[in-house]
């Protein structure tokens, strides 16, 4: 016994000797600055639309309406502060100007702003205002400043770039520490442009000397973070509809893009081989629009729908930036707040309890140098600096967590050690089965900075979790397990052609209840049992009830206008000219044109009192053939037409959501959508759905 107690000694002191000269990785480049590190922290971050555009039901404002038009009666930047940090949010970025040019704040260089309002007696400061509001509130401050100024009327000379960065000058000198300047890529097009009214097109690789710019930023607030499609600090997802891309690499080749990139499809997985570090901002708004709009007041996104936002952002390595449209009162629609303050309810109680911190013992396949300081075990340590690697050239590894007992799990949550750069390729998640077999349950590319998948409800004593590809060997810093509640999803309800109204439910074991009367729907109103047939005007309103535990979903209203079924899609042989009346949003109809405008000719089967049209463009993932520029007719015969509306489906491009236009009541039994043009200059027009609006 004597005898071994100097081996064991020598032993341990080889052990130790050896743990501390295993070296660690080496960084995969690029990799993320201490700021962008922080600001994937963040995870989630508000975005303001507020300016003339809240006011004259807009969402890009021409550049002509008088400043004077800028109203809010009641703007209380406390209340947006105090909804925007119970939703968990932790920074707010403010459109300081958008398109139209009007400044949120007295800039010294143009008369179009807050000076010109009534607004605070024309002393009102809204950056000032809500910088100041959010250091009190312990939340970051970002500014927007909208590159495309259609009030100017130097846009498009060089002397425009001065004043460009001369009121980026005063945003970044005036108010304190910004963490992020978002510059948009949508510029170039018709304006008012100081009286011009004419279109003005740029060059927007070139037009902005964007290398400048970014400069004046490092200057003025070294530690802010440049967003815009091309970075360079933090790139666009390539959509408005907060969806990440679940391959997501943080790396991008920045070199080849700019504000305004055609390519911007690429911006959504980003570039395995990207040379930069550009993490995704998934971006988004809380309703359809980006500004308010009255008419969206019961088009608020859903908790359910929110959530699937929450885990395709925050779930896919990025960093979720969450839109609220001020109101014209100057404050965050009830409606809203209600949703996003019940959103971060429902996130903190999916993962509330971390399963994995009763694992009873972890293993891995591969350890580095077999030394403790990178075992199995710093996955589970709650210590974000420590983390499982494997040795060099080892890019296939797993971890095996086993419980005594069987658990129960639905979330499976992972985060690389991003500091030595995104590493992971592809990755699965299997499970023991009650024959002691593995069985794949999730088989997927990127991790980064954190990745959670949703998954059935699975029981079992042992998890695996296996890299099964990477650029250089895994570097893990946390692994978390959880078994959330099932989620009260919001039901959704359509209406065809023939006036059949169906509503669905994802969870297919909630019941559904309705009202026709405008009435809120409970347990005690109409029970859904199968598709019903409801001509006319109608609004309906359901309820998804969870039998058991009595939990309830959003109400949702859907609110249908005269019966489609006389209408007659004229001068189009194709059956499938259907589509556009079918109340269903996934299945669309086009028109090729041998040269523009295309016109779609709708008979209403009778003469009703028209006051407006809503026209959803293809949903599909590579949509084409959106109007942007239109004229709408109305005719007594089909003889005789009558123009009641033009202009433009204003950021239909990246929002491609339902397009409403309103207009003086006109008695009509025929009606022409006529597309003038095309987003991306087609001679093809593609319609989703297509409705009018009567009185
Ligand atoms: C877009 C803009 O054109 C929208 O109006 C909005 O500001 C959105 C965040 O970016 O490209």
């Amino acid at each position: 016994m004597k005898k071994l107690l100097p081996c064991i000694a020598c032993v341990l002191s080889l052990a130790f000797a050896q743990c501390t000269m295993v070296d660690p990785p080496r960084p995969v480049l690029p990799v993320p600055t201490a700021d962008q590190l922080k600001w994937n922290e963040m995870e989630r971050n508000a975005f303001i639309h507020f300016g003339l555009n809240t006011f004259t039901d807009q969402e890009w404002g021409y550049g002509s309406v008088p400043a004077a038009t800028f109203n809010p009666t009641e703007l209380d930047v406390n209340q947006w502060c105090q909804v925007i940090k119970e939703a968990g949010l932790k920074g707010i970025i403010l459109t300081a100007k958008h398109h139209d040019g009007f400044c949120l704040w007295p800039s010294e260089y143009t008369e179009y702003s807050v000076k010109n309002s009534p607004w605070r007696n024309g002393k009102g400061d809204l950056v000032k205002e809500l910088s100041d509001a959010c250091r009190q509130h312990g939340l970051k401050f970002g500014v927007y400043l909208s590159p495309w100024d259609r009030n100017s009327a130097v846009y498009s000379t060089p002397e425009y770039i001065t004043y460009f960065r001369n009121q980026l000058t005063e945003l970044l000198t005036n108010y304190g520490d910004i963490f992020e300047v978002w510059f948009d890529g949508a510029n170039g097009g018709t304006g008012y442009y100081g009286g011009a009214d004419e279109k003005r097109s740029v060059d927007r690789k070139t037009y902005y000397d964007w290398p400048t710019t970014i400069a004046l930023v490092r200057k003025l607030q070294p530690n802010a973070l440049i967003f815009s499609d091309a970075g360079p600090d933090v790139r666009w997802c390539g959509n408005e509809s907060g969806v990440g891309g679940k391959t997501n690499w943080s790396t991008l080749r920045r070199d080849e893009a700019w504000p305004g990139w055609p390519r911007y499809k690429e911006l959504n997985p980003g570039h395995e081989d990207g040379n930069y570090w550009v993490p995704a901002e998934i971006n988004t708004s809380v309703r359809p629009g980006w500004f308010y709009h009255k008419s969206e007041d019961h088009r608020v996104k859903s908790v359910s729908r929110l959530m699937d936002y929450f885990y395709e952002s925050v779930g896919r390595n990025g960093t979720g930036l969450l839109n609220f449209p001020i109101d014209d009162r100057g404050l965050i629609h009830e409606n809203d707040a209600a949703n996003v303050i019940e959103w971060q309810k429902t996130i903190s109680s999916d993962l509330a309890h971390n399963l994995l911190l009763e694992v009873d013992a972890i293993e891995a396949s591969n350890v580095r140098g077999k030394a403790r300081r990178f075992n199995a075990q710093k996955v589970n340590d709650q210590n974000a600096e420590t983390y499982w690697a494997s040795d060099d050239g080892v890019t296939s590894a797993d971890l095996v967590f086993e419980f005594d007992e069987a658990i129960t799990f639905n979330r499976f949550l992972v985060q690389e050690y991003i500091t030595l750069g995104q590493r992971v390729k592809t990755f699965t998640v299997d499970i023991l089965t009650q024959d002691n077999k593995w069985k794949e349950v999730a088989s997927e590319t990127t991790i980064g900075y954190k990745r959670i998948l949703r998954l059935p409800d699975l029981t079992t004593r042992k998890i695996r979790f296996r890299v099964t590809g990477a650029k250089a060997c895994p570097t893990i810093s946390n692994v978390e397990l959880f078994n959330a509640p099932q989620l009260i999803t919001s039901p959704r309800v359509s209406r065809n052609k023939e006036g059949v109204v169906t509503i669905t439910n994802d969870n297919t074991h909630l019941d559904l209840f309705y009202t026709l009367d405008g009435s809120e729907p409970d347990e005690a109103s109409l029970r859904y049992e199968k598709p019903f047939v409801l001509n006319g005007k109608a609004n309906v309103k359901v309820v998804a009830v969870d039998a058991v535990t009595k939990r309830k979903s959003d109400v949702v209203t859907a609110a249908f206008d005269i019966s489609k079924s006389n209408w007659k899609v004229l001068h189009t042989d194709d059956k499938r000219c259907g589509n556009i009346l079918d109340g269903n949003e996934r299945t669309s109809w086009h028109q090729q044109h041998d040269k523009m405008p295309g016109d779609l000719v709708i008979d209403l089967g009778e003469s009703v009192l028209v006051e407006g049209f809503r026209y959803l463009p293809d949903q599909g993932h590579r949509p084409k053939g959106i109007i942007f520029n239109f004229a709408f007719y109305t005719s007594p015969d089909g003889k005789l037409w009558s123009e009641q509306s033009s202009g433009e489906f204003s950021n239909i491009k990246n929002s491609p959501v339902w397009q409403k236009k309103v207009f003086a009541p006109v008695q009509a039994r025929y009606i022409r959508l006529r597309a003038l043009n095309t987003v991306a200059d087609e001679k093809l027009v593609r319609y989703s759905e297509f409705d009018v609006i009567t009185k």
